[in-house]
């Protein structure tokens, strides 16, 4: 299997290449440019060509910001190929339609996700969940990857207003990070005005619990903090173990123009958490219930939270493999810090304090520093490699700096374009990242795909970091708006092909035709339905206008990829089943009238012919029917 992929591999790269001369040599109208960024037009095709039957290397996931969705592409090829909905509902995958997933989203429609997490073992991916804040909506979500699906949405969370830095893990999936992004009076609802703000606004971080066998998320604790605008987050792994740091701009507390009135002072912070003394804090009971939450006060438990200054309005926060650095960057310095856990700890012991906020110690910035790296203009986020080097995004110089830990040397830079925000190397947040490929997910993108209008396509691109120079190798479409995404090695992942008979769950699957039926009790009427190639079972029922209907429609195939979906247009319906799945759909029939309902996944050859009707009996008979009003046209769109 290897041999022969390396094989195609290998036949496929050579075809590639004469395929290159002759372009190049050839006069065709097509010919290929030098890359602005120096690279080798030949060596980036070839390295990221993925010839038909071949498989990409890695997964990479990426947020899809306020879409609320979280996209799937393949590296190198860089090839979308899935879309995993949600915090949005989705028509593709007939997400948010049925009964379950409708009621997972609680009635949002919409939520900004920023940060995935995959599940996390001794602080490496171990393929089993993906996790993704809702910056909005204060809420989680796990996606469950063995078949790439949303399984739990918790939320809104108590508290927690603004749910940007989150989601990320501590090294065994024991917590999912949240913070508040805009400190608000607590609990939510209170009012206090805008003016009380410096004293009456309240900022929190803390945790979720994650069930360790199936991935339950449940709120575990939170911390009250300054009103601070808490931004990303990251957990301690290896030497910091036990650790949760956050970002925090506007220590100013100031309100208004924060542009201007956020960034009088030269640092603001990074709040270092201890989770595990937060854990034992609440096993002592040294907590207060805040709209349900148990809630650590830090002045009056001390030892749980401290305060590191940092370069001010800081963005990322990122952890070396190792654990034993954390980086810190401010988004308006060229430098990005190096505190060193070490020193953090030995400044904790000694009580090298500065001063306070509400309590809370700040530790002297010169006693926790190891080093400031000049790595550039408008350092964001960093990543690691396997060499032990670091990958810091600079949104301001539209560049990435690659620097050297431990001796603070900025060794290389890459142009990207334009506007970098987060850049994910392959599993370059874990205590052992892979190298090889780095992708920059940029903003403002403008020029780099064909001009579709005044939004322009957002572009990600991918460089190879093998070597010592960065080598931009491709330019690929990614859905707006990128913020984090993480590359997963595509054999850590097993995803199933089909739901198996045998573990379904589902009370009310059935799995023969014989077995549909449809069953009333007063005015609810409940339906078994089956849909196999090529048909659904019944294919046409009949209830009376007003029922309440519930369909359980069991998709009773065993065989890879024989989708069938149920559209039914008048009431809104889609939903889409996989082999194996049952869904449930549930409405009441207030429309009188007959309702196709069809297959809406391509089947067979006969899946046109794989469709039936709803009848719905009129209140007071048929002539009532023929009295309801056609609906008027719909009013035309746009200008
Ligand atoms: Cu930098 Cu929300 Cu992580 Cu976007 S955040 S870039
Ligand atoms: Cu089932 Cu088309």
């Amino acid at each position: 299997m290897q041999r022969k992929s390396q094989l195609r591999l290998w036949m496929g790269a050579s075809l590639l290449t004469a395929l290159l001369l002759a372009l190049t040599f050839g006069g065709c109208a097509r010919k290929p440019k030098q890359l602005a960024q120096g690279g080798d037009v030949t060596e980036a095709a070839i390295a990221t060509y993925v010839a038909p039957g071949d498989m990409d290397e890695y997964y990479l996931f990426y947020s899809g910001g306020h879409s609320g969705n979280v996209y799937v592409a393949g590296v190198p090829s860089m090839r979308h190929i899935a879309t995993i909905p949600v915090f949005t509902p989705y028509p593709g995958t007939g997400y948010g339609f049925d009964k379950a997933t409708k009621d997972m989203l609680g009635g949002y429609t919409w939520g900004d996700s920023h940060h995935t997490a995959l599940s996390e073992t001794n602080g490496d991916y171990d393929g089993r969940w993906l996790f993704i804040n809702d910056n909005a909506n204060n809420r989680v979500a796990r996606i469950d990857l063995r078949d790439f699906k949303t399984k739990q949405i918790i939320g809104p969370i108590p508290n927690v207003s603004g749910n940007h830095g989150s989601s990320f893990v501590t090294p065994n999936t024991e917590y999912v990070l949240i913070g508040s992004r805009f400190s608000i009076p607590l609990p939510r609802h209170t009012y206090a005005p805008i003016e009380q703000y410096a004293t009456v606004y309240k900022g929190v971080v803390g945790a979720l619990a994650v069930d360790p066998k199936t991935g339950q998320m449940s709120v575990g604790w939170e911390i009250l903090m300054p009103p601070f605008d808490y931004d990303l987050g990251d957990a301690g792994k290896g030497a910091s173990d036990g650790w949760a740091f956050w970002t925090c701009y506007n220590s100013e507390r100031a309100t208004g123009k924060l542009e201007v009135t956020s960034t009088q002072r030269d640092r603001d912070y990074i709040a270092a958490v201890n989770w595990k003394n937060a854990e034992q804090a609440i096993k002592n009971g040294k907590f207060k219930m805040l709209d349900g939450v148990k809630v650590i006060d830090p002045k009056d438990t001390p030892g749980v939270v401290f305060l590191m200054p940092c370069s001010k309005s800081p963005h990322g926060v990122d952890v070396s493999p190792d654990g034993k650095y954390i980086i810190g960057s401010g988004k308006l310095q060229s430098i990005t810090t190096a505190f060193n856990i070490e020193k953090i700890q030995n400044a904790i012991q000694t009580k090298n304090f500065t001063g306070d906020e509400d309590g809370i110690p700040v530790l002297k910035y010169e006693a926790i520093k190891d080093a400031e790296v000049n790595v550039g203009l408008g350092p964001l986020h960093t990543q690691f490699d396997d060499q032990g080097y670091a990958y810091t995004s600079l949104f301001v110089e539209s560049a990435i700096a690659k620097w050297k830990l431990g001796t603070w040397e900025v060794v290389d830079k890459v142009p990207v374009a334009y506007n970098i925000g987060h850049l994910t190397a392959a599993e370059g947040d874990t205590m052992h990242p892979k190298g090889k490929y780095l992708v920059a997910l940029n903003k403002l993108s403008h020029g780099r795909h064909l001009s579709v209008g005044p939004s322009q396509p957002e572009s990600s691109q991918l460089i190879n970091i093998a070597g010592d120079k960065m080598k931009l190798i491709y330019d690929a479409f990614t859905e707006p708006e990128p913020h984090y995404a993480q590359m997963i090695l595509a054999s850590k992942l097993k995803p199933i092909e089909v739901y198996a008979k045998e573990e379904s769950k589902d009370p009310n699957a059935i799995w023969d035709v014989k077995d549909a039926k449809v069953e009333r009790s007063g005015n609810t009427v409940k339906v078994k339905m089956t849909a196999v190639r090529s048909s659904f079972e019944p294919n046409h029922f009949e209830v009376n206008q007003g029922d309440h209907v519930t369909i359980y429609l069991t998709n009773i195939e065993q065989t890879t990829d024989e989708i069938h979906g149920f559209g039914l247009a008048d009431y809104n319906l889609n939903v889409v089943i996989d082999p194996g799945e049952t869904k449930t759909i549930d409405f009441v029939a207030d429309k009188p009238g007959v309702f196709p309902y069809y297959c809406t996944n391509f089947c067979s050859a006969l899946h046109q012919e794989m469709q039936g009707y709803l009848l719905v009996k009129p209140k007071g008979g048929a002539a009532a029917a023929s009295r309801v009003k056609p609906v008027g046209e719909a009013a035309g769109a746009g200008r």
